[in-house]
């Protein structure tokens, strides 16, 4: 892409209205702009490192055996009622009557509507365990949007939820989606800490939070300081009782959200108990037949009896996480982007645009590497070295390279890793390579 005909609006001051530094950020880097409160547009750069998200998250929901739907953003309020929640969920849940006076709502998460699939259709134990999931937008009228697409009242999030004969089966769902989540998280630069959890609105009775650790968090953790040296799980099929291995070994060690630390009787102290903010990216629930039973969603067991499946839900803030992962990885300057997320892996500068050599050099490169398939963006803009180079601080793409007119009389272009700043100069033919191998 050439920054020349690309839409990136950043801004040079920082915006009022941000709080924290994701939030800034974003906007400054011309990522989002916001439609009203909580509300946002994403922007084509914030566009790219969301849909880069949400892909990690659905490769790693495939491989662990869940199955893409898309379930619409409206849904009905006679379905909720059916589950008692339709008064329970309060102000949050915004709800809209459409034009023959029906009651609708736009939904908050899809517990209602996925059981009411799973009950049409489902029918024997034979088409068990199954996992459903979707990647769409909810909307919970949060009374305090703020920090963003930290919290904001529309937001992206993968919602899974599993059926199950029995309890057994339930935790071998669980468990499951335990370690993909590990996985998910490390994948995008992220190491997240389990955390025993409150299950909140959406009930039941074993929960685990995924946070990740940054300074603005919205909640105070504490956790043992040996997790954070917790292997991530390997790209394989693990059997249940491997499963159930990982989660013993990671739940293992004390990590505890403040309304659930209890300082007198926690069993570890001194230097071993770590207490620091974090951000909840993430949450899996078991709640058995909490939505099953008053949905009859039921199977005919191998005797021939009626058995009322027993159920989880497992989300992820895809939107949250943008802002999540900027809070985890910036410095003064601005993002600097995991590569897995990165919206363009390379920025390509033009020290002297006009400059034949110049041009002719940059075109080469920018060629090379977009035959070789690698994400690049081409700042090819006639502007000041300066503001090309604080530009790309900003947006925090991994890799730079730099090529001027004098680098070029030598035969070199400047190679910079974004993340150390550590620069290099070599032959574009060797840059070339760092960057394609
Ligand atoms: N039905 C369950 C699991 S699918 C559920 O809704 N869980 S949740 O309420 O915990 O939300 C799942 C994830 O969505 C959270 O961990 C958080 O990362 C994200 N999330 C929740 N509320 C917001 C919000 N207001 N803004 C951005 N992300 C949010």
């Amino acid at each position: 892409m050439r920054l020349s005909r690309y839409f990136l609006p950043t801004l040079k001051e920082d915006p009022k209205e941000a709080q924290i530094v994701s939030h800034r950020l974003m906007l400054r880097a011309g990522m989002i702009q916001q439609a009203s409160a909580g509300i946002y547009s994403w922007l084509p750069l914030g566009h790219r490192v969301l849909k880069k998200i949400e892909q990690i998250v659905r490769e790693e929901q495939d491989k662990a055996g869940a199955i893409e739907i898309l379930m619409p953003t409206i849904q009905s309020a006679d379905l909720w009622r059916q589950s008692n929640r339709y008064d329970d969920y309060g102000k949050e849940m915004l709800r809209i009557e459409d034009r023959h006076g029906r009651e609708m709502l736009y939904g908050p998460t899809n517990e209602e509507l996925v059981t009411d699939i799973f009950r049409t259709h489902v029918k024997s134990y034979k088409d068990l365990p199954l996992n459903l999931y979707h990647i769409q937008w909810k909307f919970r009228d949060e009374v305090r949007p703020r920090f963003g697409v930290m919290r904001g009242r529309e937001f992206l999030m993968k919602d899974a939820y599993s059926f199950d004969m029995d309890y057994e089966g339930a935790k071998i769902a669980y468990n499951r989606m335990f370690v993909a989540y590990l996985k998910t998280y490390a994948r995008m630069g992220l190491q997240a800490i389990p955390l025993r959890a409150d299950t909140g609105p959406i009930g039941g009775d074993l929960s685990h939070e995924f946070i990740i650790l940054a300074d603005t968090g919205e909640s105070e953790v504490f956790y043992h300081k040996d997790i954070l040296g917790l292997k991530t799980p390997e790209d394989k099929d693990y059997s249940p009782d491997e499963l159930q291995g990982i989660v013993d070994e990671w739940t293992s060690y004390y990590a505890a959200a403040d309304e659930m630390h209890d300082a007198d009787n926690c069993p570890i102290s001194g230097d071993e108990l770590v207490s620091r903010r974090g951000i909840e990216v993430g949450h899996i629930f078991h709640f058995g037949q909490k939505y099953s039973a008053p949905f009859e969603a039921n199977v005919t067991g191998p005797d021939g009896k009626d058995v009322t499946v027993s159920m989880g839900s497992y989300g992820i803030g895809v939107s949250r996480l943008v802002g999540g992962i900027i809070e985890a990885c910036h410095d003064e300057n601005g993002i600097i982007w995991p590569e897995a997320v990165a919206p363009f892996k390379v920025g390509l500068i033009n020290l002297k645009t006009g400059d034949e050599a110049c041009d002719q050099a940059c075109e080469d490169f920018y060629g090379k590497l977009q035959s070789a398939g690698v994400e690049v963006l081409y700042d090819d803009r006639n502007e000041r070295a300066g503001g090309k180079f604080a530009n790309m601080d900003l947006i925090g793409l991994p890799w730079q390279v730099t090529i001027g007119p004098r680098g070029l009389k030598s035969g070199v272009v400047e190679f910079k890793n974004r993340a150390t700043g550590e620069k290099t100069e070599l032959s574009p033919e060797d840059a070339l390579q760092r960057l394609v191998g």
